[in-house]
């Protein structure tokens, strides 16, 4: 297995769950390297969900990534891309109430737009996706910990 990074977004219906959430990426055996709360302008959604730019449900998706804050996580551990997948589910919260009722979007989700959270679908999307989140180039304290001796 391999240590990974991704980006977790937890979206605007369910911001109010971070700490359930939190709870359960620990579980998982998983770990939080960085976080924020942050509101997306309409640009910023869009530019995040470019690659959904011809979809007929893109709109309704930016309009509810924008409702309200988002939380955005790094998350490292082993294979760290699926398994913050598998943690949320499949992306409609009704599927996901049968096929993975556990998870993230079946507990805390309501339909295939208002579902949760997001997750990176690959190495190059995380790489990406946590650059948008947590620019390399941004003001402030800068994330320097370091987590190679973390046991996860
Ligand atoms: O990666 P994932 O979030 O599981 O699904 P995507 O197919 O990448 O779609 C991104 C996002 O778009 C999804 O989380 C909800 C929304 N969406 C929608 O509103 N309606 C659809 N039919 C499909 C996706
Ligand atoms: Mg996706």
């Amino acid at each position: 297995s391999r240590k990974e990074k991704t980006l977790a977004m937890i979206k605007p219906d369910a911001t109010d769950k971070i700490g359930t959430i939190i709870q359960l990426i620990y579980d998982a055996g998983l770990t939080v390297t960085k976080a924020k709360m942050t509101a997306l302008s309409r640009k910023e959604a869009m530019d995040f969900y470019a690659e959904h730019q011809s979809k007929s449900f893109f709109n309704n998706l930016v309009q509810f990534v924008t409702s309200g804050p988002v939380v955005a996580m790094e998350i490292l551990g082993d294979e760290a891309v699926t398994a913050w997948r598998r943690l949320l589910g499949p992306t409609d919260s009704s599927v996901a109430r049968n096929e993975a009722p556990d998870s993230v979007r079946a507990n805390f989700g309501t339909d295939g737009t208002k579902n949760a959270g997001h997750g990176s679908d690959s190495l190059t999307s995380a790489a990406r996706e946590l650059e948008f989140f947590f620019p390399s180039t941004g003001r402030g304290p800068s994330n320097t910990a370091k987590y190679s001796d973390c046991t996860c």
